[in-house]
């Protein structure tokens, strides 16, 4: 491996190895680790130089990073910490095995928590800081599977009720009760951040660390010593997002992050990497990229044993082991451990001759022992300059014994019988005798008690309660009428697309006197793409440290500006990454009291189908803000084809219960979504959040015809009559984004050739069309006696005559969804399948939703309704040059 020190090569003496390390320990002692450091730089350029070939490693021996002399005083009082832990734990599985009892398979987890006690006591004694009028607060990303040693921490505090426990997993209990992870949306005043997807919160956890920072830099917030905590399971990190954004953390020098990974060296199923080392291996990957890495092996009592070992042959045979032989070692009798690991070499065991082999099964693991534990964390928050991870070794389900302990079977845990309770009430010493024990009760000892009055003191100097979710921003006032009255107006015949429409507005809400410095622009190098370059210039690409060098482009108007205090959020070719910064903006009404407005705007593409997880977690957590889906439909954006077209999004967004996704088709519908999204969520508060798909297509913008921002926002209005309201043959078309103007042009054709007298409606949100519909049948389904209600479809198309015909760049899924509300047999023309790399105009053709087929739907809806002859359908098609064999666009 590694991390192996290597004694004896080609048979050297043990004379000289000792010899050299005898020599550093002077140097060491006298001079101190830096000269020793140098030394040993020294002669690694030396051994260069003269053709020695050294292995490269980025890794250190098996050991703790921080020696026992440089450890600094627990300030804590050990044993009372100790017996707080224990009730935390016992609370932690009776929560979970109460609920179990009484719904079987509610689930839950013990060992998670169980491995992490002593990782989150450390902080909540002695690290956490809470957010207080004073001090903005540390933040602290909870592993999600750990929550029911949070919920038992606030349950000991007093903020939770022994009743919310007993309701673990059953929220819709009388009374409620507690969600199974971190859920916002679910527990608003307890959890900040959802962290139960695996992968999301280290990466969420970073890019928040990089916006405190932007906050600070942009004069948004004082600068503060607050540090952003992550802790993280060690499975975890086989997620690609957990590693993912580790880079730009130390590229950033953010000093203000700490993750704790739990190297309990399990996941779900079994060892992380039964057959290496996870602990080598992450240590690698962090300092690989410049990460401070601060790995907590062994316990105390491993100290003395080391201390002896004057030849570095522990060490040595710690890096030897894989890790399913730790996992063994650490269920194995001290007999086993005596001989399986230390028996490899004489001289090990002559090292533990004097131990017991049950002192040998006591030794415990570094995460498990609160010095080793506080020091890290210590070091962690002194640390200057780069971002540090603490790698802390503990066994999965600690202190459940023969209930599973370092069992592969431990993660699912959920019950235990009479004696593995009492055995574990033992092992923590619960005041609970044989009988009340198996009952399994909640336990918290009387408000004077010394623990309760230790832990409340710890809390209360460090400001009070974590985790807490609290809303602290105060409300936008404006109305911003005057910024958004221009975008009714028109763009007076010239083209423009909906993209250059909505910069044209993001340039002058950046303006804006109450709005302007709170908004966060942010691309994934996309900004060319979408025309915001000229943004670079005016309001700055944020930069830490500002601009080095003079940009290639620094003679023209639009050069590449970074600064200091530069607002735009430029993150590089990162969705994920940018959706993490979009969620710290967007959440920073909470989080900082702050109400900074984030304009995500990226290939739409690649967002619901690619970040969708990142965005039910943003949507889980309040997060406001604006996500602009660029480049949209899949028959808007020509050229680029499979997998760059997107007739998705507008679908993948209907789950996402609280975000307002809206498909407009010209500038002021946009205004109008824009301006009002801002008063719902910056004045009023609302827990919702935005998408809209802005288009490249360029058209004429025609001003607002009359008072329609109401149907714009409920989701549909009609936009331009028929001239001949009378005529016998009627029609109402339904258009969405840029395919309106191809609703527009079949209401032409279809009148002057035809004449069949269409009305063009614009529908700017089928998924509001749809929520209505559902929240309307649901309400009439539950007040029979009372009158019906009618859903806003039905509303509008109240006294619209005639067959009914819709066309989106997007799936047929949409419009069919609220056709049951329609009064009568709905067309549905759409963009269902892979699709072509070419041009509009036969990218429409090829899926059928030209005005040419628009026109088709329309005469053969008539044709359905008896009202026209199939002759002039056979001939509409001859006429409208439609090949009736073409291929099927949906599975071609
Ligand atoms: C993205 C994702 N995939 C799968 C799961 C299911 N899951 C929950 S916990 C777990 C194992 C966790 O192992 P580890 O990260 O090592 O945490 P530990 O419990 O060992 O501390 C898995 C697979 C999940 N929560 N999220
Ligand atoms: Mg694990």
């Amino acid at each position: 491996m590694d991390n192996e020190i290597s004694t004896q090569p080609h048979g050297m003496e043990d004379v000289e190895i000792q010899e050299w390390l005898e020599s550093l320990d002077s140097v060491l002692e006298s001079s101190g680790p830096e000269v020793a450091a140098e030394i040993l730089e020294r002669l690694r350029a030396h051994a260069t130089v003269n053709g020695i070939d050294l292995p490269f490693t980025a890794n250190t021996p098996y050991a703790n990073t921080i020696p026992p002399r440089l450890e600094p005083l627990f300030p804590g009082d050990q044993e009372l910490e100790r017996r707080i832990k224990s009730l935390i734990r016992w609370n932690a599985l009776a929560m979970v095995v109460r609920a179990n009892r009484v719904e079987h398979n509610i689930g839950g987890h013990i060992s998670t928590y169980a491995s992490a006690a002593t990782l989150y006591e450390v902080g909540f004694n002695h690290f956490f800081r809470a957010r207080s009028e004073e001090f903005e607060g540390d933040t602290v990303y909870f592993q999600g599977h750990a929550s029911p040693g949070m919920y038992a921490r606030a349950f000991l505090e007093g903020r939770l009720s022994a009743q919310k426990l007993e309701n673990f997993r059953r929220e819709l209990k009388p009374g409620g009760g507690l969600s199974s992870y971190p859920h916002p949306w679910l527990m608003p005043d307890f959890w900040e951040f959802p962290t139960v997807s695996m992968g999301l919160s280290p990466l969420m956890a970073i890019y928040q660390a990089r916006f405190n920072r932007y906050l600070e830099d942009r004069g948004l917030k004082p600068a503060t010593d607050a540090k952003v905590w992550a802790y993280l399971g060690d499975g975890e990190t086989d997620e690609p997002e957990s590693l993912g954004a580790i880079t730009l953390a130390s590229r950033e020098k953010l000093d203000n992050l700490i993750f704790v990974i739990n190297c309990n060296l399990q996941r779900l199923d079994g060892p992380v990497r039964g057959n290496g080392q996870i602990i080598q291996e992450l240590e690698s990957a962090f300092r690989g990229a410049r990460w401070n890495v601060i790995k907590v092996l062994w316990g105390s009592e491993w100290d003395p044993i080391f201390e002896r070992d004057t030849e570095g042959l522990l060490v040595k045979r710690m890096g030897e082991l894989v890790d399913g032989e730790y996992q063994k070692l650490v269920v194995s009798s001290g007999a086993y451990v005596r001989e399986h690991f230390f028996g490899s070499d004489p001289r090990l065991l002559k090292l533990v001759e004097p131990m017991s082999d049950d002192s040998l099964r006591r030794l415990r693991l570094g995460g498990h022992d609160p010095r080793k534990v506080y020091a890290a964390y210590k070091a962690a928050v002194d640390h200057k300059g780069s971002p540090t991870v603490i790698l802390a070794r503990t066994i999965k389900g600690y202190g459940l014994g023969e209930a599973g302990e370092g069992k592969n079977v431990t993660h699912q845990q959920k019950k235990l019988n009479e004696d593995e309770l009492r055995e574990f009430r033992s092992r923590f010493g619960i005041p609970l005798n044989d009988e009340d024990c198996i009952e399994v009760p909640f336990y918290r000892p009387s408000e004077d008690s010394v623990e309760i009055q230790y832990l409340r003191a710890r809390r209360e100097a460090l400001g009070g309660y974590v985790p807490k979710r609290s809303v602290r921003s105060k409300p936008l006032v404006a109305d911003h009428d005057e910024l958004f009255k221009e975008f009714h107006e028109g763009s007076e015949g010239r083209e423009v697309s909906t993209t250059m429409a909505f910069v044209g507005m993001l340039r002058k809400m950046l303006k804006d006197a109450e709005i302007g410095k709170l908004i966060v622009p942010i691309v994934p190098d996309e900004a060319r793409t979408f025309g915001m370059e000229s943004l670079f210039r005016t309001v700055g690409i944020y930069s830490s440290v500002g601009q080095k060098y003079e940009p290639v482009d620094v003679n023209t108007l639009l050069y590449y500006k970074e600064a200091k205090d530069g607002q735009i959020l430029e993150e590089g070719i990162t969705e994920a990454g940018s959706m993490a910064s979009f969620i710290a903006a967007g959440s920073a009404f909470a989080t900082h009291g702050i109400n900074t407005i984030p304009f995500f705007i990226y290939y739409s593409m690649f967002g619901f189908q690619r970040i969708a997880d990142f965005i039910w977690a943003a949507a889980d957590m309040r997060t406001r803000g604006f996500l602009l889906g660029g480049t949209a439909g899949r028959t808007t954006l020509s050229g680029e084809g499979l997998q760059h077209q997107d007739g998705n999004s507008h679908v993948l967004a209907l789950p996402v219960p609280n975000i307002k996704a809206y498909d407009p088709a010209f500038a002021y519908e946009i205004a109008v979504i824009i301006q009002d999204g801002i008063r719902r969520m910056y004045k009023d508060g609302e827990n919702v959040f935005y998408y809209i798909t802005v288009m490249n297509e360029p058209y004429a913008m025609p001003a607002m015809p009359g008072d329609v921002k109401d149907g714009i926002l409920r989701g549909m209005y009609r936009f331009r009559p028929a001239a001949n309201a009378k005529s016998k043959l009627r029609a109402q078309l339904f258009g969405s984004g840029a395919i309106l103007n191809e609703a527009l042009r079949a209401q032409e054709i279809l009148e002057t050739k035809y004449g069949v007298a269409a009305d063009v409606w614009s529908v700017t949100s089928y998924k509001e069309l749809y929520n209505d519909g559902s929240e309307t049948e649901r309400w009439n389904r539950l007040h029979p006696g009372e009158k019906a209600r009618l859903p806003y479809v039905t509303k509008c198309l109240g006294d619209a005559s005639g067959v009914l015909v819709a066309a989106s760049d997007y799936l047929k899924t949409l419009p069919n969804m609220i056709s049951k509300w329609m009064p009568r047999r709905l067309a549905s023309l759409g963009t269902d399948g892979f699709g072509r790399s070419e041009g509009r105009t036969s990218l429409r053709e090829f899926f059928e939703v030209d005005s040419r087929f628009i026109t088709l739907a329309t005469l053969h809806e008539l044709l359905a309704d008896g009202k026209i002859e199939r002759s002039v359908v056979d001939k509409a098609i001859k006429d409208l040059g439609i090949n009736a064999d073409k291929p099927n666009p949906v599975i071609s």
